[in-house]
């Protein structure tokens, strides 16, 4: 008998609650692909389309001209229960195209078939020319109220809240290139202010390339791959690259971050974020500082290892979109605090002698401390990649009351860039009513017509001044906290193609960087250097970069002279002195583990002590992922169910390793099966003796409870720095957990450079 009412939801209401307890026991682990799980046959019963998985939202539902209309988000996606045309008809048939006989040919007359080959044939749009490859997730922003004194935006304002949309990505690479390559990351946020929309567009290294954005092209054409053969994708590591870098020495700053461990970030939610440039920012009272943006992330700065990196180019290069997918779906939201360094708006623009419209420079956060002034957290996935992380369109334009630009020549040529290209990219000019664009504030702007419409101007009058449509749209008055260009004096000055001197200096700063450095990531710049000139063709360029080098320090030129096997010159300059910035260093600290993804490679005689080691690193906020011989439960009844398995497992996707036993060789551990078994024989399976062995390279905390030292032992891995051995799991989680906190066990390969 069916339920009654009542009844049912009862019913509905228990089995919610025990699906919440099997939850907490047994949370799930992210990344299942829609929220219900699929039938095991094809459903024939006519039903809506599913509802999005609880991480993800979409933008917000206003129209194209700001208006809020209260629809619910998912009043965007498909809607009912049959397939029907793009003009709505119902079908009843869409695997065969209409025919003259069963044999004969289709019918132009088809027009479903048209309709889905036309619209088929149309899908793609131009990717980006830089920064392609990206990520995006939605989130919010909160103001601490402390920038008020100097700042008048909005939403900087004390617990005032904002939406934001943020989007990561690499900036060499196409659209489907890999995640961990060497390169920067961008980090663009757009912010849905009560004020209109503010881009910050920055990127993970706090400065860039070049002076001036009329070198932008080049700068380009130098890194994409070469023209004649289209490689190598989404490297630096090539004779294009170093042929202009090398020449065009403005670029050793940059260069020197991006050989650093900067240049491979563990994850987008362990990347610092600059806006680079310097900003003018206003306060309520017209008063007026220099500013330089600063993302700082709560978890710390914190990188891969480049064999790691290249390793999860093709095992997983989706690596960092995954782990921001992951972490946000099961409730590990990332953090950023937003700071702010603070200079005064002196004619010069300058501070403690920097030239703060000189991109290539920074200021020591030793000289001007970095000022926190809100924090993001990114709380939810799109619903869909290409509407928004596809179509969302950054512009420095977008600028809000109380933040303006300044003359750095090449936030100058960005103001035109970044308008121009969504032209192409998004077929016309009429992007910012796409909905991931669309402001939360009234729109008003006479703009009319262009491609892809959507808004329905009414009215007569779209031109000012006009009396037809009663003066619409007006002028704001200062009291309307309209948007403001500071009036700055210019210097006197000739119409010139020319840089400031002060520009001239490539190497104080490159030298102060590597000088800041600790030895482990000394050693990591030099093997970055030493890779990527290894990998050109032409010796001339080898040696004209060794000489760039030599100007930053002798001894970084000399390590890498010495891995190339190519003399090392004398500097051309002599290098100044710099006083270190501790800032600079990623490494020396204790940062939170949330998020942090342990495997443990299951003991099927000891279950409890596996079950009580998941259960530990979960109320910890970090990612347990059981990896056991083949996939499925591990017993009948102990509710455990293996991640992974020895096939599919690799040891990149691990932050430590934990070793509940010494498993014997799997039923798959055969050469003709899984190549990374190898050769038959041994005691202890040979794909857990290689995950030891890379994780054991790539200085990660291992640790073993029971027999598993035996594993350890066969990989030779059984002492050192970060092997833990003990018997009791709760000590060796304990232990590894702290060595976590610290990233990676650098003292396992100590450095040879002071
Ligand atoms: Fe960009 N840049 N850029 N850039 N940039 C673009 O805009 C450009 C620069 C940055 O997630 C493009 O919409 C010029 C600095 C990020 O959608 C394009 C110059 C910084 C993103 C463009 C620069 C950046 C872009 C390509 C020299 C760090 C990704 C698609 C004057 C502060 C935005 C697009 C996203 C994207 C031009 C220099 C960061 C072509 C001409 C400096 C994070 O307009």
């Amino acid at each position: 008998m069916a339920p009654s009412k009542p009844g049912k939801l009862v019913k509905t209401a228990l089995s919610k609650a025990v699906e919440k307890v099997a939850e907490l026991v047994n949370p799930p682990i992210p990344g299942a692909p829609n929220s219900e799980p699929p039938a095991l046959v094809e459903p024939t019963e006519p039903r809506g389309p599913l509802k999005p998985k609880p991480d993800q939202t979409g933008p917000e539902t206003v129209t194209p001209t700001g208006a809020p209309t209260g629809a619910p988000k998912l009043s965007k996606g498909q809607q009912g229960e049959y397939l029907t045309t793009s003009g709505g008809a119902r079908l009843r048939d869409t695997d065969h195209s209409l025919k003259a006989g069963e044999r004969g040919p289709t019918l132009l007359q088809d027009h479903h078939l048209r309709e889905k080959i036309t619209h088929f044939d149309h899908e793609r749009i131009p990717e980006r020319v830089v920064h392609a490859r990206g990520y995006g997730a939605h989130g919010v922003f909160v103001g601490y109220g402390t920038a008020e004194n100097i700042c008048r935006a909005g939403f900087l304002g004390d617990g005032v809240e904002t939406p934001v949309f943020v989007r990561f990505s690499t900036v060499v690479g196409s659209r489907g290139s890999a995640d961990t390559v060497r390169d920067t990351r961008g980090f663009s946020t757009k912010f849905y202010t009560q004020e209109g929309n503010f881009d910050l567009v920055g990127n993970n290294i706090p400065v860039f390339f070049i002076q001036d954005g009329i070198k932008f092209p080049d700068i380009i054409h130098a890194a994409k791959p070469h023209p004649d053969r289209e490689i190598p994708q989404a490297q630096s590591a090539h004779d294009t690259f170093w042929d202009f870098v090398s020449l065009h020495t403005e670029a050793t700053h940059h260069v020197m971050w991006q050989m650093s461990d900067r240049g491979i970030p563990r994850s987008y939610r362990t990347m610092e974020g600059f806006g680079v440039h310097t900003f003018r920012l206003v306060n309520a009272e017209g008063g007026t500082a220099l500013a330089k943006f600063h993302w700082k992330p709560k978890l710390g700065v914190h990188s891969l290892v480049w064999e790691e990196a290249q390793m999860i180019s093709g095992v997983d290069p989706d690596f960092h979109r995954r782990d921001l997918a992951d972490a946000i779906e099961s409730g590990a939201y990332p953090q950023w605090e937003l700071g702010l360094q603070v200079f005064p708006d002196n004619p010069e623009q300058t501070f403690e002698g920097i030239d703060l419209l000189d991109p290539t420079k920074i200021v020591p956060e030793e000289l001007a401390p970095v000022q926190p002034v809100g924090m993001l957290t990114l709380n939810r996935n799109p619903m869909n990649y290409f509407a928004e992380t596809e179509q969302v369109a950054f512009h420095l334009g977008n600028l809000v009351p109380g933040i303006d630009v300044t003359d750095d020549p090449l936030l100058q040529a960005r103001l035109f860039s970044y308008l121009d290209t969504q032209l192409t990219r998004l077929a016309g000019p009429n992007f910012n009513q796409i909905p991931i664009n669309r402001p939360h504030v009234p729109v008003n702007d006479m703009l009319r017509d262009g491609f892809h419409q959507h808004a329905v101007h009414a009215g007569v009058a779209p031109y000012k001044p006009n009396t037809l449509d009663g003066g619409n749209p007006f002028e704001a008055g200062v009291e309307d906290r309209p948007f403001l260009e500071v009036a700055q004096p210019l210097p006197k000055s000739s119409k010139v193609r020319q840089s400031p001197a002060s520009f001239a200096d490539h190497y104080t700063q490159s030298r102060l960087f590597w000088q800041s450095l600790s030895p482990v990531e000394k050693e990591h710049v030099v093997r970055a250097f030493t890779f990527e000139l290894g990998k050109c063709y032409e010796q001339a360029i080898k040696e004209r970069q060794l000489a760039v080098l030599a100007n930053v320090d002798p001894v970084l030129c000399q390590e890498v002279a010495t891995g190339l096997g190519l003399p090392a010159p004398k500097a051309a300059e002599r290098p100044k002195d710099v006083t270190p910035s501790p800032a600079l260093s990623q490494i020396g600290q204790t940062w939170p583990t949330d998020g942090r993804i342990i495997g443990i490679v299951v003991d099927p005689a000891d279950l409890d002590g596996v079950r009580a080691v998941r259960e530990s690193i979960l109320a910890a906020d970090m990612v347990p992922l059981l990896i056991a011989p083949t996939g499925g439960p591990l017993d009948a009844d102990s509710g455990l169910v293996a991640q992974r398995t020895f096939l599919t497992a690799r040891s990149i996707e691990f932050d430590a390793l934990l070793l509940a036993g010494s498993p014997p060789p799997g039923v798959d551990a055969l050469p003709a099966r899984d190549d990374k078994a190898g050769a038959p024989g041994g005691t202890v399976d040979p794909r857990v003796i290689l995950m030891i062995q890379e994780c054991f390279r790539h200085a990660k905390a291992i640790g073993a409870w029971n027999n598993g030292r035996v594993a350890l032992e066969t990989a030779g891995c059984a002492a050192g720095p970060g092997i833990v051995v003990g018997d009791q799991p709760s000590t060796v989680l304990t232990e590894v957990t702290a060595l976590l906190g610290a990233h990676r066990v650098w003292e396992r390969f100590p450095a040879s450079i002071a």
